[in-house]
């Protein structure tokens, strides 16, 4: 599918014309056909054919004629004329938090810069501070941007890996065929980890020769960066780094455990090894020359005194001390989740009608779901004003008299505003079902007073989101995170952890001082199209790395459960 590439190229339409001062109308119609051809799962090229572009929302004439253009000449000649007008890494640049297009073409005009390097020279030597409008806080920020960025063009988000990954152990699943006994991830990616460097993939077989040919030999291998015997690395559309390693019968649960990591883990278990006289390697458990373990990975652990650990604890903050004494928790489960307390419609800015996304969410086998589209003041988003709220929430209680096996919860996305209030008011929020509350705006105004304010309303049961950041291009608001789990726990509210790839808020290390606090979370996709739905797998990862047991999601109770636990209802 050409999707993503014209998708790509839209948006840079829309960059070089904000660089350019273009008028904001225009620079928004090709944002918007950006995103709607990046969300649509049909296919575009299929869809030109038919003659049928027009059918997609918000594409206009304009827009429609540079697809057409592209699908039959690989190239936008409008397109290419503008781009000798800009600086040479204009769209690396923009990518850097804190840096936009008005600067960017200040410094452009002004100082030459083309690319990050120069941007870094001219933060160097003072002459960017030198330009109108330039504080020491703006240039503060723009250096932490361009951190931000480099750690983002080097390690990839785990929404963006888990599914290239799964790709490729099909892929050699279905091609290996016999000789592949089992298969499975490592390294940072199986342990959950919110950014990965590569993806590790370890396999048993008795053919690695051969294997590490087909691998080497998939299609969107674009470069082989080295390949033995027993393994192999490539580069896979020329933006993901794989390493395979093949093992032999006897072996896959010590290469299993040793390429799981995390290196603390592999040293404090080494560690431990020692004391019993043992040595542990990625062929297995040893005492002297003779091999006592290493085909089962529970099998090593046990060997060591532990129960096996699962691979989102395996960071030496604790684990080996609480398996040794065999008393790790039963973190959540994905099978555990029984709903999705987080779902937008087009009511607001998801892509479908209620009984479209409605429908997706039953269908992934859920028992219920609250949707929660934009309050009024997220304007840019088309939040509901009080009175389509009104009508939105009878129109979900008429479907759902109509579902008998599924229950739809009327609720809201309530803004938390500049000054600590809610954009809806107490009578309002009491007839919905549910509320989650989040803050979209004003973040350097009391981001923590304000969430509390928030939770100690009678009506609010989750925050939403609640510290702001996006992996690959913000880093939150400053939030005491501690007031903020306290008052969670004293006022019963829970805190989320959305599963959205960029966002995974809470992250692991606040999940876990939320779960040590005593504090519920729930676990919610943020949806705004079904296959957003999948993405719930990444927040139970995340929720595992900060060791929560089911007990403590809200969304794995069942319905009446959730219920009693209800502030509102209590
Ligand atoms: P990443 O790739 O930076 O996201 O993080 P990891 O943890 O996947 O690290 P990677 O890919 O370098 O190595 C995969 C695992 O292999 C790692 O978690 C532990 C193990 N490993 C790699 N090098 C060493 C080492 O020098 N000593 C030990 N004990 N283990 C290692
Ligand atoms: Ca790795
Ligand atoms: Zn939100």
């Amino acid at each position: 599918m050409k999707n993503i590439e014209i998708s790509t190229l839209l948006e840079r339409m829309a960059d070089i014309l904000e660089f350019k001062g273009e008028v904001i109308f225009k620079i928004n119609a090709y944002r918007k056909a950006s995103r709607i051809l990046r969300e649509t799962p049909q296919d575009i090229e299929k869809l030109a054919a038919e003659k049928r572009l027009s059918e997609l929302p918000g594409i206009g004439d304009a827009i429609q004629e540079k697809i057409l253009e592209f699908l039959s000449s690989g190239t936008v000649s409008a397109f290419e004329r503008l781009l000798d007008t800009v600086p040479k890494e204009l769209f690396e640049l923009l990518s850097i938090p804190s840096y936009g297009p008005k600067t960017a073409a200040l410094a452009y005009r002004e100082l030459g810069v083309e690319t990050v390097a120069d941007l870094k020279k001219t933060i160097e030597n003072g002459s960017l501070r030198a330009l109108p409008g330039m504080g020491d806080k703006k240039i503060e920020n723009i250096r932490k941007g361009i951190e931000l960025r480099d750690t983002a063009a080097t390690r990839l988000s785990i929404g963006i890996a888990l599914p290239v990954a799964e790709e490729i152990i099909e892929y050699l699943k279905e091609k290996g065929g016999d000789r592949i006994a089992r298969i499975s991830p490592a390294g940072s990616l199986r342990r959950f980890c919110e950014t990965v460097h590569d993806i590790d993939i370890v396999v048993e077989t008795e053919d690695g020769a051969g294997l590490i040919e087909l691998f080497t030999a998939m299609p969107r291998v674009t470069r082989v960066l080295g390949a033995g015997e027993t393994k192999a690395s490539v580069m896979l559309d020329d933006r993901y780094q794989i390493d395979l390693r093949a093992v032999a019968e006897g072996s896959f649960g010590a290469a299993q455990l040793y390429f799981t990591g995390s290196k603390a883990h592999n040293v404090h278990l080494r560690e431990m090894a020692r004391k019993k006289n043992y040595k542990i390697n990625e062929y297995g458990v040893f005492e002297g020359e003779k091999k006592i373990a290493g085909a089962e990975e529970k099998e090593l652990y046990s060997f060591l005194g532990m129960e096996w650990i699962p691979p989102e604890l395996r960071e030496d903050r604790g684990e080996i001390e609480v398996a040794m004494e065999k008393k790790l928790p039963r973190l959540v489960r994905l099978e555990d989740i029984q709903a999705d307390l987080h779902i937008h419609t087009n009511q607001s800015d998801g892509q479908l009608p209620l009984e479209e996304m409605v429908e997706a969410v039953r269908a992934r086998g859920y028992r219920y779901m609250a949707i929660c589209d934009h309050s009024g003041g997220a304007f840019y988003a088309n939040g509901l004003s009080p009175d389509r709220l009104l009508r939105s929430i009878e129109k979900i209680r008429q479907l759902n008299e109509k579902l008998s096996d599924f229950t739809i919860l009327a609720g809201a996305e309530v803004d938390i505003l500049a000054d600590g209030k809610l954009d809806y008011d107490d009578n309002l929020l009491k007839q919905l079902d549910f509320a989650v509350a989040s803050i979209h705006s004003a973040f350097k105004s009391d981001p923590t007073g304000r969430t509390c304010a928030a939770m100690s309303n009678p009506y609010v049961d989750v925050i939403g989101h609640p510290t702001g950041r996006l992996i690959s291009r913000r880093q939150g608001f400053v939030l005491d995170i501690d007031k903020v789990i306290q008052t969670a726990v004293e006022t019963g509210t829970a805190l989320e952890v959305n599963s959205f790839w960029d966002r995974l808020d809470l992250k692991d290390s606040h999940v876990k001082a939320a779960i040590d606090a005593g504090a519920v979370i729930s676990i919610n996709t943020d949806a705004h199209h079904p296959p957003h739905l999948e993405m719930m797998v990444l927040g139970v990862g995340t929720a595992r790395r900060g060791w929560a047991t089911a007990d403590r999601v809200i969304n794995t109770y069942p319905l009446e459960r959730l219920k009693k636990w209800q502030k509102r209802n209590r």
